[in-house]
């Protein structure tokens, strides 16, 4: 597994081989390290077959990024020692954070055999790690949120941002304090993300029907962030995306000359307001404009107005951008003020994209982004279990941008949401990765179609690699069709994509039949099963199989 990659590794010999490994604990923070481990149903001796040491440090070596120049408390080193009797393990830490990343760290190694001596430094890259839950759509439950994070944070992502347009105490009715049942809800998913070691960003989206300008509105604002406060939360979301664009209310209209004052004026009130009961607090602002060129009026002024500790969302050149560059972060910078924190719309698929499905792995985020944003926060699926897919990638990317490689991440993603049948569900997978990101056909596909004449069938025999894609196909189909019959939630949520692939191997299927037996009859039930196919809405990367059926049934005087 590729996750929380390492900065540097001096390791040498063979991983060592660990048997029911039991572990012996001594040191700082040793209640969390056992805790850390028993959860994990790993026996706690005396005995004990591997000891870990762990040691709290303050020093440069575990505190200090030199690629970013900043101090971090996310940073470890773990020190593997093969002794006669016990493996011996040192981890030093600057902060809790970095203890967390290096259990998990240890954690993997351990469990997939892969624990080898030497030294392993490590820290991210990026600061702010994080996912959104900022979708139009079903947000998700509560359990399955805490999933999410148990799922992600162990893989380094650091920020959580609850902001589902549909909870009506988040947007439409943001002036209604939640109820209790409500809370105690939030209540249960903070304290989960404190145990991940993950930031929980609260947002309100109160930009509907706010007056900018009225106290009362503003007190309200304060009074439902308390409301949050009181169960722990300390990063606080002021979302004004998409919104009206005028002001409505006279005494907006009499008081501000446009509406990014009026923007400005109350994140920055509110921001007062907040640091004034807790110096502590972090306030990200969404702001109305969030994607395009940021020299244009209206995001230019918000950064220039807009207190600097606050911290601003941008999307990038476009909603959805194919990509993030340095340059344009530069810019960002020099435009409005403050280095972006990228709100990502990848790999969510609300609105127009609802018949896509972005499975794939994140692409087209330059691997220097790290030195001049924030950080970035990928907004999410409303299809939960497929959205760990690509959000394992981000977590990868976001750790060790240097070292991201897109195809290696995603086959490790893969691995980790479905297991061994990982290397089967790729046949499938591999055709939902239309996107903003890109538009690319399987590769799989197009190795086994190409090199093969399909206007001229029967002129050589059939390559050894068609046929056994196709048959591969077959097995994979095969595989989905019973993760759907057993109501395994991640087959569930990909069910139309499924449909629509079982039209794709149906077709590969006749035409294999086709292949051997000639008959001209089995061309008609090929041609009704690509239109079935065609007839179904979900985009799938469809373009060399229709061409080549096409080929073959033109080659055969059956037009389309
Ligand atoms: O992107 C932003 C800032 N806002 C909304 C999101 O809530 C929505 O999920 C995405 C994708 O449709 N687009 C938006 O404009």
């Amino acid at each position: 597994m590729a996750f929380l990659k390492p900065q540097k590794a001096d390791l040498y010999g063979e991983p060592i081989q660990l048997h029911n490994p039991s572990v012996f604990v001594e040191g700082d923070d040793r209640k969390t390290v056992v805790h850390f481990f028993s959860e994990r149903q790993i026996t706690i001796s005396a005995e004990g077959t591997i000891h870990i040491k762990t040691v709290h440090c303050d020093s440069r070596a575990t505190t200090y990024i030199e690629q970013t120049r900043r101090l971090t408390g996310e940073k470890y080193i773990l020190t593997v020692n093969e002794a006669n009797e016990a493996v011996e393990i040192e981890i030093r830490y600057g902060g809790k954070r970095g203890l967390f990343y290096a259990l998990c760290d240890l954690y993997r190694r351990i469990t997939t055999q892969t624990l080898s001596s030497g030294t392993i430094e490590n820290y991210p890259l990026f600061a702010i790690r994080g996912y959104i839950e900022g979708f139009y759509g079903k947000p998700w439950s509560v359990s399955q949120r805490k999933e999410m994070l148990h799922t992600l944070a162990p893989c380094g992502i650091n920020s959580y941002f609850y902001a589902p347009k549909d909870d009506p105490y988040h947007r439409a009715h943001w002036q209604r304090p939640y109820p209790q049942d409500a809370i105690e809800s939030l209540r249960e998913l903070v304290d989960c993300a404190k145990r991940c070691y993950v930031d929980f960003w609260y947002c309100l989206a109160p930009g509907l029907d706010v007056c900018y300008s009225a106290e009362e509105h503003l007190l309200c604002m304060y009074e439902k962030y308390l409301q949050l406060y009181v169960i722990g939360v300390r990063h606080f979301g002021l979302l004004l995306d998409d919104i009206p664009s005028s002001l409505r209310y006279d005494q907006d209209i009499e008081q501000y000359p446009d509406t990014v004052h009026a923007h400005a004026d109350l994140a920055n009130r509110l921001a007062d307001r907040l640091r004034a009961y807790d110096s502590e607090i972090r306030l990200v602002v969404c702001p109305m404009q969030y994607h395009g060129k940021s020299d244009a009026y209206y995001i230019s002024k918000l950064g220039h107005l807009l207190d600097p500790s606050v911290l601003l969302f941008w999307t990038g050149r476009n909603i959805c951008a194919q990509e993030l560059t340095v340059p344009e972060a530069i810019l960002f910078r020099e435009h409005t003020l403050h280095c972006p924190l990228y709100w990502d719309n990848y790999p969510v698929n609300d609105a127009e994209m609802t018949h896509q499905m972005h499975i794939g792995p994140i692409v087209g985020r330059e691997n220097r982004l790290y030195l001049y944003s924030e950080g970035i926060v990928s907004n999410c699926m409303p299809q939960f279990q497929c959205s760990k897919i690509p959000l394992l990638t981000i977590a990868d990317y976001l750790w060790n941008p240097e070292l991201y490689d897109p195809q290696a991440s995603w086959m490790d993603a893969l691995h980790a949401v479905l297991g061994e049948e990982a290397d089967l569900f790729v046949y499938f997978a591999e055709h939902l990765s239309f996107s903003c990101l890109q538009s690319p056909s399987s590769d799989r596909m197009v190795d086994a179609f190409t090199d093969f004449d399909w206007s001229a069938p029967f002129v050589k025999p059939l390559p050894l690699h068609l046929s056994s894609y196709i048959s591969t196909v077959c097995d994979c189909m095969r595989l989905l069709n019973m993760h759907v019959c057993k109501g395994d939630q991640l087959y569930i949520e990909l069910l139309p994509w499924i449909q629509k692939f079982n039209c794709f191997s149906e077709t590969l299927q006749l035409c294999s039949l086709y292949f051997q037996t000639k008959e001209r009859s089995v061309l008609g039930e090929i041609k009704k099963k690509l239109y079935a196919f065609d007839r179904l809405p979900e985009e799938m990367t469809d373009f060399t199989f229709r061409a080549c059926i096409e080929a073959l049934l033109q080659s055969a005087n059956e037009v389309c």
